[in-house]
């Protein structure tokens, strides 16, 4: 591509969702020079492009925000304990403003390419619209869901009515009303978008793949006096969230399930399934170990969809079978009570596979359906998906696809940085816990390790910082043994990438928790960045 326009930044980030408001702040305020990038034409990431009705947080508000400044946290009001998309924006939107980071970031601005050039120790980024940026540090702050997958069903452009994803959800809003909808697609965002489109809807039609466990998130709107509290209590909250596994505090009981009588956990369960959201999966703690303590949670639900779910067959249809959370858990506000509405319509998709979209619907082995409108809920091509789409190319032009062989050998030392890429670093990358737990936590931690890393190096007299191959392979496998424990591992999820079509299983995650991820980055801190190289 024809170069028409060179800028040289210390540090370049791309992506403008919590990661990279955080790090072009943090940059900023280390004393680099620092541009961002994001290819939407606003900030938010992920809560820019999910405007789907139903959109909200899994994680509790107070939670799901930055602790980094008392006066930023005391400055925002959270209206209830599960924010929507909107109100989601409208912090990121009060940040960018706050911290005054928005004048750093370029938009519409979309990565196409970037190399590594060895010869003059930079990155070269490639634009979509042919510019090309040098800089010094490539920061990935592409979060782990943004690319998109819409499965390669044939006849999309035939067509006729409108159909979205709902990871790309446009700006204007969608009226389904007096529409025949179809939704595919019953993860975390199905799940949210159905009662919703329901209720509005003519007919709603529900293409599912797998049955899922909902459990109810219990939204509720938060008291005023209970938001003073909270902001006067920023520290502790800040302590507690850096001091639990998910970043967030739950309920969780350092209990097997096993350990109790059946009458002791259908207790525990029910309690569980009133408070809502990430208490249920935190009921127990070997529920992601053993199979034996899953299945109890598994069969609770099951019988809760049987006693909601009226006609027989459909509650059947909904009952599923896979290990309990080794998917991501999902939290409900009706879902299993819309297929009781006559005019909505289970299909599932194994049973019946959909084989061609047509001019008016969707055709399957059985039944040719009409829609007016075709939303997908069919998730995305996670954690790798998003660095690969900007084609990244380290040392002697290799491809990271190649280098990880296209997301199925991943090797990362603490989720921050590969072998062979040197300056390149990611925030929530793979094999980092940041997936597993509540995201702003982790993403200030990531963002902080980096400045830090970068600074250090700073003061020893270089800028270039590389990780030994020693380090990724010694942390890919202490990943690995950690995961293998786990029933994430035997479970298809986009966890493990098996959500797309032709993708063999990995599972990038450190699933050790937060606070002993932390440990471990602080303990490298110690040590000098032990595993990191300078030269
Ligand atoms: P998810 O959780 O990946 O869910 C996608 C859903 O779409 C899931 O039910 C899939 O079934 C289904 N799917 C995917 N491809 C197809 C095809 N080809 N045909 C039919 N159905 C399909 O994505 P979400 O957007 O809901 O949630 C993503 C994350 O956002 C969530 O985990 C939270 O962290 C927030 P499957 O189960 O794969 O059989």
């Amino acid at each position: 591509s024809e170069q028409t326009h060179q800028t040289d930044y210390e540090v370049l980030v791309v992506g403008a969702g919590f990661s990279g408001l955080y790090a072009v702040y943090r940059f900023r305020e280390a004393g680099l020079t620092v541009q961002g990038f994001e290819r939407a034409e606003d900030v938010g990431g992920v809560w820019h492009w999910n405007r789907y009705p139903g959109a909200k947080c899994d994680s509790e508000s107070i939670y799901y925000n930055f602790t980094f400044s008392e006066d930023l946290y005391r400055k925002w009001t959270w209206s209830s304990r599960f924010a929507s998309q909107k109100e989601i924006l409208s912090y990121l939107h009060f940040v960018a403003e706050e911290l005054d980071v928005k004048k750093h970031f370029q938009f519409q601005r979309e990565v196409v390419a970037a190399f590594y050039d060895d010869v003059n120790e930079l990155w070269k980024v490639h634009f979509s619209d042919d510019v090309t940026v040098t800089a010094k540090y490539f920061i990935a702050a592409t979060g782990c869901l943004s690319k998109a997958n819409v499965p390669p069903i044939s006849g999309i452009d035939q067509f006729e009515g409108e159909w979205y994803h709902t990871g790309d959800w446009p700006i204007e809003e969608v009226d389904f009303k007096d529409q025949d909808v179809a939704v595919i697609g019953t993860g975390s965002s199905g799940v949210q978008a159905i009662p919703v489109i329901a209720k509005e809807a003519k007919s709603l039609t529900v293409f599912q793949r797998t049955p899922q466990y909902a459990v109810p998130a219990n939204n509720y709107v938060y008291e005023h006096d209970y938001i003073d509290s909270v902001k006067n209590d920023r520290s502790s909250i800040r302590e507690l969230m850096y001091s639990t596994r998910l970043g967030m505090p739950t309920d969780r009981r350092e209990v097997s399930a096993l350990d109790e009588t059946k009458e002791q956990r259908e207790a525990v369960y029910e309690n569980a399934w009133t408070k809502g959201g990430f208490v249920f999966p935190t009921a127990y703690n070997d529920l992601l170990i053993s199979e034996e303590s899953n299945a109890t949670a598994a069969s609770f639900i099951r019988n809760k969809i049987r006693s909601t779910v009226q006609d027989e067959d459909v509650a059947e249809q909904l009952c599923p079978e896979y290990y309990y959370a080794a998917k991501r858990p999902i939290f409900d506000s009706g879902y299993y009570e819309t297929f009781n509405q006559p005019h909505v319509t289970l299909v599932d998709v194994k049973q019946e596979p959909i084989e061609v979209l047509t001019k008016t619907g969707i055709q399957t082995t059985k039944t040719l359906y009409d829609f007016d409108k075709i939303v997908f809920a069919t998730g995305y091509d996670g954690i790798t998906g998003s660095l690969f789409k900007m084609n990244i190319h380290g040392r002697n032009g290799q491809s990271l696809q190649e280098h990880w062989q296209n997301g199925e050998a991943v090797q990362t030392y603490l989720g921050v940085a590969t072998n062979d890429f040197p300056n390149f670093f990611m925030i929530t990358g793979p094999q980092s816990p940041s997936v597993l737990m509540n995201m702003p936590v982790a993403i200030e931690q990531h963002v902080d390790f980096i400045t830090d890393l970068i600074l250090n190096t700073r003061e020893k007299g270089s800028t270039n910082i590389e990780v030994v191959q020693a380090a990724v392979s010694n942390w890919s496998k202490e990943c690995k043994t950690i995961a293998d424990y786990t029933l994430y591992v035997k479970t298809d999820s986009w966890y493990t990438g098996t959500n797309i079509e032709n993708r063999k299983s990995r599972f990038p995650i450190f699933v050790g928790g937060f606070p002993m991820f932390k440990q471990i980055c602080d303990q490298v801190i110690q040590n000098e960045f032990e595993g990191f190289v300078v030269s």
